[in-house]
């Protein structure tokens, strides 16, 4: 490791001090001035930080996103902190009255993100000195995040093919990735946005989605609001209906993670193990392409794979998915230029050489450290080392010379987007708890 202790000390102190900073009450918002309220998928990542030095307020965040929980077991992807300066789009864009099961007394917004719940949980058990303490976190929210896993099963069961479903880019996490391009081509939005975008007045709209893509963004809200929210409805109305690699991977990753509690609290689990492996052999046929060798996205109102080339053609290596020649010819594929060079600065959100590339573009291109991590965990548990150390090395180095950014240039390894961002800051901390084991 190139980086001293006292120099990983330093960067610890750096990334505690962010995230004190970006406390709201129960929760922690991702980002000083650019995200002001909860955020389902970064909540689950900043929990897995905050478990190594302040465990009590690692469940507390958890219990916040609970909080927002909806009748039919969905998380939402945002919780609106009512204390908070503007964002766009805010609570009155969303109008959840409308939907039978939203919360009352609650304002959130009325679609979900990538479930890390179950892995949260598991990792703020693993790091709690007092076990019995840990035990009875995991048992006071089991059951809400095993409903939170069944609304998948039961509500974005698009086929029955084993995959979920997302209805809109947002869900994905990534959301302007050219996966997605040409499943939102087939919308044609009446109007240009409706609503004044604050993120480009903070963030240079070079390195955020357009205007177009927020006009497709928000042509599927309204939808979804004239359908009242209701599921089933929009699974046949929906033009955006897509079985997502990094989500399935992601949903798989969260399934082991609740098989591990199940066993720790000695619950009966035998729905989610079939269900998990059933998942991955979906995601081993549906969502691979014997031609490229690589995963795809599914768009399920075409019926076909979508192939760009973007984190999604190796993303499944996170979820230990792929095995044997399989898994070493897309660690290859990984290595490569396309991805992540030699002398690089971690690994493309799209392969460098794919004409929708953009350097500087959101989850065009940039680097991001949620990505960066999943890889290393999945090094780590397969025992390469060496792989794990170099890709920690990259990621440090780019927060150590810029700074805890949102994402990164992966041609010059400047930070982009907002500064201060919550889970570059809980992951950093994540990964030199990973060193000093
Ligand atoms: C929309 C909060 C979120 C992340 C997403 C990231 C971005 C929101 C936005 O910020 O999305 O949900 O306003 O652009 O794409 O992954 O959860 O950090």
């Amino acid at each position: 490791m190139k980086y001293s202790q006292k120099a990983l000390n330093e960067l610890r102190q750096a990334a505690i001090k962010i995230l004190n900073a970006n406390r709201i009450g129960k929760a922690t918002k991702p980002a000083p001035e650019l995200y002001p309220h909860q955020w389902n998928w970064d909540s689950a990542l900043i929990a897995i930080g905050l478990s190594h030095f302040d465990p009590i307020r690692a469940q507390s965040e958890i219990q916040a996103l609970l909080a927002g929980q909806w009748k039919n077991g969905m998380i939402p992807h945002i919780i609106f902190n009512p204390k908070a300066a503007s964002y766009s789009p805010g609570p009155e864009f969303w109008n959840i009255e409308k939907a039978v099961a939203a919360p009352r007394g609650i304002s959130t917004s009325g679609i979900t993100q990538p479930p890390l719940l179950a892995l949260a949980a598991h990792n703020i058990y693993c790091n709690i000195h007092d076990k019995t303490a840990g035990l009875n976190f995991l048992e006071s929210t089991f059951e809400a995040i095993s409903a939170y896993q069944k609304f998948f099963m039961l509500h974005r069961n698009y086929d029955d093919s084993g995959l979920v479903c997302i209805i809109h880019p947002w869900e994905s996490g990534l959301d302007n990735s050219p996966a997605w391009d040409p499943v939102l081509a087939m919308i044609t939005p009446t109007t240009l946005v409706n609503f004044k975008r604050t993120d480009s007045s903070i963030i240079p709209p070079s390195q955020r989605p357009d205007d177009l893509e927020y006009s497709r963004y928000a042509y599927l809200v309204e939808l979804y609001k004239n359908l009242e929210y209701s599921q089933e409805k929009i699974l046949r109305n929906c033009p955006f209906i897509v079985e997502s690699v990094v989500f399935n991977s992601l949903l798989l990753l969260d399934l082991e993670a609740m098989l591990s509690i199940g066993k720790l609290l000695k619950h009966d689990m035998t729905e989610t193990m079939a269900w998990a492996l059933r998942l991955k052999s979906a995601v081993n046929s549906k969502l691979f392409d014997p031609n490229s060798g690589c995963y795809g996205d599914y768009d399920c109102r075409n019926g076909r794979l979508i192939l760009r080339s973007t984190i999604s053609e190796i993303f499944p290596i996170c979820a230990g998915i792929p095995s044997g020649r399989r898994r070493d010819s897309l660690i290859t594929r990984l290595k490569s230029d396309s991805f992540w060079p030699k002398h690089g600065f971690g690994i493309t959100t799209v392969n460098r050489h794919s004409g929708s590339f953009d350097s500087q573009k959101y989850w065009r291109g940039p680097v991001w450290i949620n990505i960066n991590w999943f890889f290393i965990n999945n090094f780590l548990n397969s025992g390469d080392n060496t792989l794990a150390l170099r890709l920690m090395e990259n990621t440090f180095q780019l927060v150590n010379h810029n700074g805890f950014f949102e994402y990164y240039s992966p041609q010059t390894g400047k930070g982009l987007g907002t500064g201060d961002f919550s889970w570059t800051a809980a992951l950093i901390i994540d990964m030199i708890h990973k060193i000093d084991k």
